[in-house]
């Protein structure tokens, strides 16, 4: 006969079981921090930074959880009660007490001193490649300091306005107050090698812009900005989607970065910026046909 410690016990196995199966069937979802450790790519400076740090900290911790694990299961097993062993008593052994506490300070003095070190590649730009140096403006920084710009003070810098179900690029190209700026929907193209600084909003709700290989999110937030940079080296596609439950369709909120090599960047530049002008010289003849159809004869 099962009793009830048995059947708790085969419970408690079997839930494990299921809940392990779900969590490995799980589709990795379009944009996710990595399964081990915080996605990069693309060489830009942030992110690379972010992984570095977090693979250091984490190899870390890993050696020591191994090690303290390690030897207490090996003490529990040597020592069991039932083969009457009895381990070495070490309490007030001085010179065991003195090398833990230090050796544990030493490898918190590291990680500070190597996060300190990491952190100023994560939050400071660096200037852009010479090659990009035409497409990019110059910007004053903001009194706040919240920006952070290159040592030069160049970058490319785009508007990321999020709205109810898209993310909308504007290119000011140095001349916020532009109408005629171009502008793009869900992709946002960048040229490679050039800092890329954006400045990111939202018009109604509040989402989040993240793109994993790019570094960390930022909050789009309805009259208030965030700042954040990347500097993409290698032409690519790197795909991310808003990270703030902003409504129904929030989960269609998907964005991607396309980096291409700055003569491909300037020929799509000059090739969107037609393009709107023509779709708005289409719209006013559009409108200007409706309205003298309404006028009459
Ligand atoms: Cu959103």
């Amino acid at each position: 006969m099962r009793t009830p410690a048995r059947r708790l016990r085969r419970r408690l196995a079997l839930t494990a079981a299921v809940s392990s199966a779900a969590f490995v069937s799980i589709p990795a979802a379009v944009a996710s921090a990595g399964i081990i450790a915080p996605e990069s790519g693309g060489g830009t400076p942030n992110a690379e930074g972010i992984r570095s740090l977090y693979l250091l900290i984490g190899i870390l911790a890993v050696i020591v959880f191994v090690g303290v694990c390690g030897l207490l299961i090996h003490t529990l097993v040597k020592y069991r009660a039932s083969k009457g062993g009895v381990p070495s008593q070490v309490h007030g052994n001085n010179r065991l007490e003195v090398s833990w506490t230090v050796g544990a300070a030493l490898i918190l003095v590291l990680i500070s001193v190597v996060t300190f070190v990491k952190l100023g590649q994560i939050y400071e730009p660096p200037n852009s490649d010479a090659s990009a140096l035409p497409l990019t403006s110059k910007l004053t920084p903001a009194a706040d300091g919240r920006q952070k710009l290159p040592p030069n003070g160049r970058v490319y810098q785009i508007d990321v306005n999020g709205l109810q179900y898209v993310w909308r690029y504007t290119y000011p190209d140095g001349d916020t107050n532009n109408l005629n700026n171009v502008f793009s929907y869900e992709e946002m193209v960048v040229p490679t090698g050039a800092t890329v600084a954006l400045r990111i909003f939202a018009q109604d709700v509040q989402h989040s812009w993240w793109i994993p290989q790019l570094g960390g999110k930022f909050d789009a937030v309805p009259g208030y900005a965030n700042y954040t940079w990347f500097k993409i080296s290698e032409p690519g596609v790197y795909r991310g989607q808003c990270a703030e439950l902003c409504g129904r369709n929030h989960a269609n909120m998907v964005a991607q970065v396309r980096a291409l090599p700055p003569a491909k960047f300037q020929a799509w530049y000059d090739r969107q910026k037609a393009a709107i002008r023509n779709a708005d010289e289409q719209a006013a003849k559009a409108r200007n046909a409706a309205i003298k159809a309404t006028a009459g004869p």
